[in-house]
């Protein structure tokens, strides 16, 4: 594979046919400096952005998915503490770095906004099982913006039934000031969306899943915005059934390319391929093992390794959420204030770096992309990639 090989952003603009494509697109012209949503790809100029609370913070109650997804030397840990709240004193120091967040946001000229915290302690369920909650840290995960349209995604964790409850406030908000919301098929999380007999597969062996195609569900943090072009994975918490949803939900307007990557324990794209800016991709080398076709011509910059010591409690995600990064707009990217590689690595591929200490906040299992949701860019719905790949 060639990294960061010379190339040119393809920026087609204008759409090719069709009355339903000129339609959308006036939609949203007409609606422009009006509609408090409007978020098309992942590097439009940044006016308003929802990021999480960690208040609260609880681990789940044990369950097969948490096998699936989880480092595992941490499931001890997980057993041990199932439905109890984590370390005050990590939520704390957690919560510190997420106001350094909030702060360099709006010095950046963001607008920020908060979701309640809901009580995660609390016990609900459907028929035939019940389950505490987890968090409210991380929007990117159970909302997704596509245009003017917020999607309640339906989440295949039985802990996060509820994820969406802490931004309901925000949602009917955005609803009244004229942005389109719409949520999922709400999901049973019966038994038998689960393959209670999940093992790691074998080295070599292809990646089978913890969930089954029982229902629809999905997670928004396996999607990656770029205008009309929508890049998916399947994951432990993303099934086919879920990915068909949305792409007969959001219409001919819109293509889903779903790929396949080396990631035995797949939950969530964002440490595995980002988009940085038009024609510019950052990959996870150790999954991204084939730069898919459609970014043919695109600038490809590979992730520098995380260099988070051992020591560090990660609870929840590998230490590759280093490349789980904001782009504020083409140029301005948010990153981890000890991570020099990548700091360096950014400058050096033309990028304006912005440094906050995030650590502490990684230990849940998410930095920057994962714990916001651009719910407003200054920009519009364009083509980015070539047709038909
Ligand atoms: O290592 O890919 C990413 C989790 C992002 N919510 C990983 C975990």
């Amino acid at each position: 594979m060639k990294i960061k090989r010379q190339g040119f952003a393809i920026r087609t603009g204008g759409f090719q046919t069709g009355m339903i494509i000129m339609k959308a697109n006036t939609a949203i012209s007409e609606t422009k400096g009006q509609c408090p949503v409007n978020s098309h790809n992942e590097w439009d100029p940044l006016e308003e952005v929802i990021v999480g609370v960690v208040d609260g913070a609880t681990f789940p109650p044990y369950h097969i998915t948490l096998e699936a997804t989880m480092p595992h030397h941490q499931l001890p840990v997980f057993r041990e503490n199932a439905g109890k709240p984590f370390p005050p004193e990590q939520i704390a120091m957690a919560k510190q770095e997420l106001e350094e967040f909030v702060h360099i946001l709006e010095g950046e000229g963001v607008k920020v906004r908060r979701p309640v915290p809901v009580d995660q302690l609390q016990q609900y369920g459907g028929p035939g099982w019940t389950s505490t909650g987890l968090y409210d840290a991380m929007p990117r995960d159970v909302l997704l913006v596509i245009g003017n349209e917020l999607i309640e995604c339906p989440l295949a964790w039985r802990s996060r039934y509820y994820g969406t409850a802490a931004f309901r406030p925000l949602l009917k908000e955005y609803f009244k000031n004229g942005a389109k919301w719409s949520s999922a098929p709400k999901p049973e999380l019966k038994d038998e969306l689960y393959d209670y007999q999940w093992t790691d597969p074998a080295d070599g062996e292809p990646p089978h899943f913890v969930i089954t195609e029982f229902e629809p569900t999905f997670d928004a943090a396996d999607f990656i915005r770029c205008g009309r072009d929508i890049f998916a994975q399947e994951s432990n918490v993303t099934n086919k059934f879920g990915i068909e949803w949305l792409r007969r939900h959001l219409g001919d307007t819109y293509r889903i390319h779903v790929f396949e990557f080396s990631d035995p324990h797949a939950m969530h794209i964002d440490a595995t391929l980002t988009l940085l800016a038009p024609g510019k991709l950052l990959i996870n080398a150790e999954r991204v093992l084939e730069v898919p076709r459609i970014f043919k011509g695109w600038d490809v910059f590979s992730s520098p390794k995380p260099i988070i010591p051992d020591d560090h409690p990660f609870y929840m995600t590998s230490k590759w959420i280093n490349m789980n990064t904001l782009m504020l707009d083409e140029k301005r990217i948010i990153v981890e204030r000890q991570d020099e590689p990548m700091i360096a690595a950014l400058k050096n591929w033309g990028f304006t770096p912005i440094l906050c200490n995030f650590r502490n906040f990684n230990s849940f299992g998410g930095s920057f992309h994962c714990a916001t949701l651009d719910v407003r860019r200054r920009g519009k719905l364009e083509s980015y990639v070539l047709d038909g790949e």
